[in-house]
């Protein structure tokens, strides 16, 4: 798709009543365009402007950045408005009649791209930004939103010689007798090699910090969870109690704990029981397990599973975690915890172990996280796999095929592969006036 600059305008703030609203317009020519309405003030320094239309008058501060330093790279006025989404309707309607139409979603940030103004990793960063719930969730994406990482320059560096290298054997080597040395070539890529595998298992891990990680605790009745659940919520959200079926819904609660962004979920116990309302509880863990990235499966210290309980959780093996509890009471190897006098340590040291290949989430801050970046850095460490694992005296068409594609990966993994679909998935994930 090409550039477009026509005009275009959103609100950036959502549309509901508030001290201020911002309004933001993009376009080329803003100041002629803009002139039945105001006098553009000096670039960049916020003014005091008078806007009348329709009987309106509404005194707004107006912001001026002419292209082409300014968020799209092209020129852009942002109105500071009162806060009332009557208003901001109005004069985007208005601000129409003069030929600025209402953009996409994540148009103004397509146009960032388009213009050189902003990456795709960046742009990606930002929308995890504005989307963050958690304390470590906003740190991972701010520092996701800074420069490219210097990995990535530094993959190109090595891979552009090689590229040329091997071009030059699949061009010439017949002729000119220009051979590609593999043994070289698995020499000095091999530290690049293994960047990308560290980088893809921080990714894995900075993907479960950026999405949350989804805990569901069960276990038979009395077996602590409850305890555990308001211990690493941080706050009594569910009923503790010594009497055996308390907790008969599912709950759920959105934490961050020891910075690991959580979704608990505390569940009825697992019993046989004839009480309907505690068998309905049980009823919706099944679901709960399916979407669960790990399951803490509750033992009180001393005592073994019941069979219904193993036989609930058998189709979850891979993602069971078993910890005891009441360790305060008996010594017991393991993940063993003692919520309710917060003795979680071991809990903690295992949610890394099993969920961040054991790194502390400061360790993941700066790491790839999305989906899409994850995939391809997957993609990327496997490539250099089958690059490094080629026979020596194989034709030099298969290595400079597989250079070819691991920098294409990393051209996709920038977005600098226009052709990528990645940019339209962004886009659509972004709010109006992005
Ligand atoms: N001593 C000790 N008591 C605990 C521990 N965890 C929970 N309890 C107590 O055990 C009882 C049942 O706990 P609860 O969390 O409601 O269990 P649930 O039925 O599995 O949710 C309550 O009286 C808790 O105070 C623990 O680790 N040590
Ligand atoms: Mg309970």
């Amino acid at each position: 798709m090409l550039p477009a600059s026509d005009p275009i305008c959103a609100p950036a703030t959502p549309l509901l009543p508030a001290a201020v609203a911002v309004v933001r317009v993009s376009g080329g020519g803003l100041a002629r365009l803009l002139a039945p309405l105001l006098v553009l003030p000096e670039p960049r320094r916020a003014s005091l402007r008078t806007l009348a239309w329709d009987g309106f008058r509404e005194r707004a501060l107006v912001l001026y950045f002419p292209a082409p330093e300014s968020y799209t790279g092209e020129d852009v006025v942002e109105f500071q408005t009162h806060g009332n989404p009557l208003l901001v309707r109005r004069l985007l309607r208005h601000l129409g009649t003069l030929g600025v139409r209402l953009a996409e979603p994540g148009e103004f940030t397509r146009r960032a791209l388009l213009n050189g103004k902003q990456g795709l990793l960046e742009a990606e960063a930002l929308r995890d930004l504005v989307a963050a719930e958690t304390d470590t969730q906003v740190r991972m994406a701010q520092a996701r939103a800074g420069a490219q990482p210097g990995w990535i320059t530094e993959a190109r560096r090595r891979l552009a010689p090689w590229m040329a290298r091997a071009e030059a054997a699949v061009d010439y080597g017949e002729d000119e007798k220009i051979y590609l040395n593999l043994e070289d070539l698995a020499l000095d890529l091999e530290p690049l090699r293994a960047q990308f595998h560290v980088e893809h298992r921080r990714a894995q891990a900075g993907q479960h910090l950026r999405d949350g990680i989804r805990l569901a605790v069960v276990g038979r009745p009395n077996a602590g969870k409850s305890t555990l659940f308001n211990a690493l919520a941080g706050e009594d959200r569910a009923i503790v109690t010594d009497i055996p079926g308390t907790t008969r819904d599912v709950l759920e609660v959105r934490c961050e704990w020891r910075g690991l962004p959580l979704r608990l979920f505390d569940t009825a116990g697992l019993r046989d029981t004839e009480d309907p309302v505690e068998r309905l509880g049980m009823a919706r863990i099944g679901p709960l397990l399916e979407a669960a990235d790990l399951v803490l499966h509750l033992v009180p210290s001393g005592e073994e599973a019941s069979g219904l309980i193993q036989a609930t959780l058998l189709p979850f093996q891979g993602k069971v975690l078993e910890v005891r509890t009441f360790s305060d009471r008996a010594a017991v190897p393991g993940v063993a915890v003692a919520a309710n006098l917060g003795h979680l340590d071991a809990l903690e040291g295992a949610l890394r172990e099993r969920l961040l290949g054991g790194l502390a989430p400061d360790a993941c801050l700066g790491a790839l996280a999305t989906d899409r970046q994850v995939e391809l850095l997957a993609e990327l460490a496997e490539q250099m796999d089958l690059l490094l694992g080629l026979r020596r005296d194989c034709p030099p068409e298969l290595p400079a095929s597989m250079l070819q594609g691991a920098w294409g990966l990393l051209s996709r993994l920038t977005g600098e592969d226009r052709a990528d679909s990645a940019l339209e998935a962004l886009f659509s994930g972004f709010c109006l006036g992005k």
